[in-house]
């Protein structure tokens, strides 16, 4: 097998051509405005590609052409089965230009290249295989009628959809809402995050070489305010589908209400428990609550950052929850044992750095790391850490912090334990480490949050949904279920005489 060297890395980003316009309607096209931006690379520092500033009057032209490649039925009216070919042609161009998409995600959020390639590259190939062999399996109804009549329940595209996503795994977001949109017969319209527009950029160039017609999946590119913002805001956009913070959630909800009602699926933050009790295998919780809160920096939604731990064994858990992180590898993206990388932005970093200095004075105890690492390359890393000894009431325990900072809480009791799991806005995940199979049921069901794992972390597959209760949104990503939310359902009842 190849030796995936940081040489080897090197070379091929130096050769790269990056594609850093909109693609509308079949093109790669520069900002109406003529503007552009730049960002620093999360991993040195240095000035990233050249990125299209888009504004109202891009998001105006992709809309346009979503509406007019939807009207004509030009992917909607085609034969399923060409549909589906379509799209696993797409899926399998995923796959062999994988390693040019692995180091655009690299360069863009500064994580280890070899995790962009092994899981981001793959779950977003998985993501639209999955949706594409759905398309022709998927049955309208017949309802229930007197014999005068047949009354058939249709279940139509909605029309043109557009998909905002965040950048911590934006390629696998991407996926999630690509997948079941075109499946459904939906036009697209997708802004990235301004962090990290250039792997979906390259997805749809993907797209149109595996015959994906023009104008139904076009991408603008820009910051929130000046892209998103329209888009949320357009009258001829039938839905928005996001993922991101809350905060921006209720914005996007507002704007829909503001605009022409259109439908919104959020996917939004989360603080997920991670319950272990005193009879747990707590090798299995300390693998699991390690990897669970500091895999991809703990940018991540459903990252495991309550540890909601018996007091008898917190010491001997966070030990060896030291052990378990001292092989989790902090180092730039290229280098092949990087198990994690950088932060997406210094001013992200500033702000994780913020929450652990808080911590810190609130009388949380730092059991060990969540400091700032590796400035001499230019790049914003943290280093994984433990704050022991915590409550629930904290700022470290009740807000976000997309870092690598684990909090850990000690209780007494079950009772104990599930009202701090549950004491928290967000339902995204949660999970609980028992050998007492009476309490992993009494618990799961208990925890209010969309997926709970019981003696793991963060397994799933493509047919397990994945959302959230509470202010961590609503919709599903993933699964059959995931395309019902594109799709409206159309009663069409014929009387006969
Ligand atoms: O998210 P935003 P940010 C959380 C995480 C992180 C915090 C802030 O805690 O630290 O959010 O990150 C677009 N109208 N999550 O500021 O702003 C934006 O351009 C329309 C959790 O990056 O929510 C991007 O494409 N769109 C999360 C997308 O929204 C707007 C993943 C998400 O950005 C907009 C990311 C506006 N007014 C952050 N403002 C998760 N659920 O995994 C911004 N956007």
């Amino acid at each position: 097998s190849k030796e995936y060297s940081r040489a080897y890395w090197e070379k091929l980003g130096a050769d790269l051509q990056i594609e850093g316009r909109h693609f509308i309607n079949g093109a790669f096209v520069a900002s109406v405005s003529g503007e552009s931006f730049v960002r620093p690379r999360p991993m040195d520092g240095k000035p990233g590609t050249a990125l299209a500033r888009g504004t109202a009057a891009d998001i105006d032209l992709a809309v346009k052409a979503a509406r007019a490649s939807f009207e004509s039925g030009v992917w909607r009216h085609k034969e399923p089965l060409e549909r589906k070919k379509i799209m696993l042609k797409w899926a399998e161009l995923i796959r062999s230009n994988g390693e040019e998409l692995a180091m655009l995600e690299t360069l863009d959020v500064g994580k280890p290249v070899m995790a962009s390639l092994t899981v981001d590259v793959r779950l977003c190939a998985d993501g639209i295989q999955y949706y594409a062999e759905m398309i022709d399996k998927m049955y309208d109804e017949i309802a229930p009628t007197g014999p005068k009549a047949r009354a058939l329940v249709r279940k139509v595209p909605l029309g043109v959809i557009g998909a905002i996503t965040p950048w911590n795994y934006p390629m696998i977001i991407d996926g999630w809402k690509l997948g079941p949109a075109l499946a459904a017969g939906n036009s697209v319209v997708l802004k990235p995050a301004e962090q990290s527009s250039l792997s979906a950029l390259k997805l749809a160039a993907l797209a149109k070489e595996a015959g994906l017609p023009d104008g139904v999946f076009n991408v603008v590119v820009g910051y929130g305010e000046e892209t998103g913002k329209p888009l949320a805001l357009h009258m001829d956009v039938d839905m928005i589908a996001f993922t991101g913070s809350t905060e921006v959630g209720k914005l996007i909800m507002g704007y829909a209400a503001q605009s022409n009602l259109k439908r919104v699926a959020l996917e939004l933050g989360g603080k997920s428990p991670i319950i272990v009790f005193d009879d747990a295998d707590l090798d299995a919780a300390a693998s699991a609550a390690a990897w669970g809160c500091f895999y991809n920096s703990g940018e991540t939604c459903h990252a495991s950052t309550r540890l909601i731990v018996h007091r008898s064994i917190q010491d001997k858990l966070v030990e060896k929850i030291r052990e378990v992180t001292a092989g989790i590898t902090l180092n730039h993206p290229f280098e092949p044992d990087a198990a994690i990388g950088a932060l997406i932005e210094e001013g992200h970093m500033k702000k994780v750095l913020g929450m652990i200095a808080d911590g810190e004075k609130e009388g949380a105890r730092r059991a060990f790391g969540a400091e700032r690492a590796l400035s001499e390359t230019g790049g914003f890393y943290v280093s994984p850490g433990v704050f022991v000894d915590a409550t629930n009431d904290m700022r470290i325990a009740r807000q976000e912090i997309f870092g690598p900072v684990l909090v850990s809480i000690p209780f007494e009791t079950e009772e104990e334990a599930l009202k701090i799991a549950n004491d928290t806005i967000y339902g995204l995940a949660g999970a609980v480490f028992t050998t007492n199979m009476d309490r992993a049921h009494r618990v799961s069901e208990a925890i209010h949050a969309g997926t709970v794992w019981v003696n793991t972390y963060d397994m799933s597959n493509f047919a397990t949904p994945f959302g959230g209760f509470k202010q961590s949104g609503f919709g599903r990503d993933r699964s059959v279920h995931a395309v019902d939310k594109y799709c409206d359902y159309k009663t069409i009842w014929q009387q006969f005489n």
